[in-house]
């Protein structure tokens, strides 16, 4: 229905980022699963940046399309949040715990002896039994000795999305929020910087295309390999995703033709390891100073550099306030390296080549300009 009727159907989250002069932005985010795309949802900024506020439109479906101003709109056209248990916690994600309060359905999650739900990761200590979520019992030694989980890996809760507490206000606006930023994510231990902009809509939607994300438990199939999951839709699009491709191309010409501000694109990697295997950037409501950097470069008052792959900040230009982040470490999170991009870019005509029938020209052009910049 989307592409017949000229609007987007995207499985994004949308955030409402409101910065300390009030000034209100909005961003519409999509990650393939096992990215914490709830948690990014239901971010709370680091108390050092306090002035900034983050409010939760839709932690999951986007329906956007061109207002009459040019700019796109979007809705969440959901209820509330269906959302994955294991991993979540009060470190984790503070709303999504307090949005869990009363009126929720769980399902495979573990029980405790006083009637409550657990699963992994909610607590850092485990309760001593439980009814696991087959109806056996379940201690932490018979965990230990078999590595029975208590809770299905994909465990999930469903609450009214009413009941969080960043809920933004215009959630049920039916006109929708005026999107700023998309933001394109994945799991990626290397090669991927913390944030990177698109130089423009055509690389955005290459960036999109070619996203990819490494496996983990909570996924099917071999760990640790890159699943490419264009634009997080390879579970949702319902026709041939190299036309989806197409039609987010042509809502791009639509929108230069309407001559008004369109959205920028980001990509950002929150998984970058270093030599030692550890993530190496902290995450979750410290990724507001990503948020921050993306807003300062809507708004043109933030530098980066350019490099093969798009504009990335330097050190200097990310606002670091009381966290102790070091020049090295960020070093770690940024860096391109360019052998390491030479053989990505060969996997995404992999990627390509199975999407090759009605695959838009102008996919293969962003990728020979990426070549020739990495060439120079
Ligand atoms: O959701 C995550 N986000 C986005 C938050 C707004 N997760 C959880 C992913 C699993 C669903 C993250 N995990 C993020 C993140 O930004 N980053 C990481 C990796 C990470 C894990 C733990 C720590 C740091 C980074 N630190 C400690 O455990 C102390």
């Amino acid at each position: 229905m989307g592409r017949d009727e000229g609007w987007l159907a995207e499985h994004m989250l949308i955030l409402g980022v409101t910065s300390p002069q009030g000034r209100k932005y909005h961003v519409a985010a999509a990650f393939p699963s096992a990215c914490g795309k709830t948690n990014f949802a239901m971010l709370i900024p680091p108390s050092d940046l306090n002035g900034w506020k983050v409010t939760t439109i839709g932690d999951d479906i986007a329906w956007i399309k061109p207002g009459r101003d040019g700019r796109l709109y979007a809705i969440n056209p959901e209820a509330g949040y269906f959302g994955v248990a294991p991993g979540t916690s009060e470190k984790t994600n503070f709303n999504a715990m307090a949005t869990l309060k009363e009126n929720v359905i769980f399902t495979n999650v573990a029980l405790t002896d006083d009637g409550d739900v657990w699963w992994e990761g909610m607590t850092d200590t485990p309760p001593a039994h439980l009814i696991d979520w087959q109806g056996r019992d379940w201690t932490p030694e018979i965990a230990k000795e078999k590595g029975t989980k208590a809770a299905h890996p994909n465990a999930r809760f469903t609450a009214p999305a009413s009941q969080c507490p960043s809920i933004d206000a215009d959630w049920e606006n039916p006109a929708g929020v005026p999107i700023d930023a998309f933001i394109f994510g994945g799991r990626r231990s290397n090669t991927v910087p913390l944030v990177t902009e698109a130089r423009d809509w055509k690389e955005g939607v290459y960036m999109a295309a070619t996203m990819g994300s490494e496996t983990t438990a909570a996924t099917a199939g071999q760990q640790g390999v890159v699943r490419r999951d264009p634009f997080a839709m390879l579970p949702f699009c319902g026709y041939n995703m190299a036309d989806y491709f197409g039609h987010w191309l042509k809502m791009g010409e639509k929108l230069e033709a309407m001559n008004a501000k369109s959205p920028k694109f980001f990509c950002v990697n929150w998984f970058r390891k270093g030599d030692d295997g550890k993530f190496v950037w902290p995450g979750f409501g410290e990724n507001m100073r990503v948020l921050n950097w993306m807003i300062g470069r809507i708004e043109g008052t933030a530098n980066g550099e350019e490099h093969a792959f798009g504009i990335s900040p330097r050190y200097e230009d990310i606002d670091w306030g009381a966290l102790g982040f070091t020049r090295e470490q960020f070093e770690q999170v940024i860096s391109v390296n360019d052998g390491l991009w030479r053989d990505e870019l060969s996997l995404h005509d992999e990627s390509f080549e199975k999407l090759r029938q009605g695959l838009p020209g102008a996919l293969p052009e962003a990728k020979a300009d990426m070549e020739k910049r990495l060439a120079a």
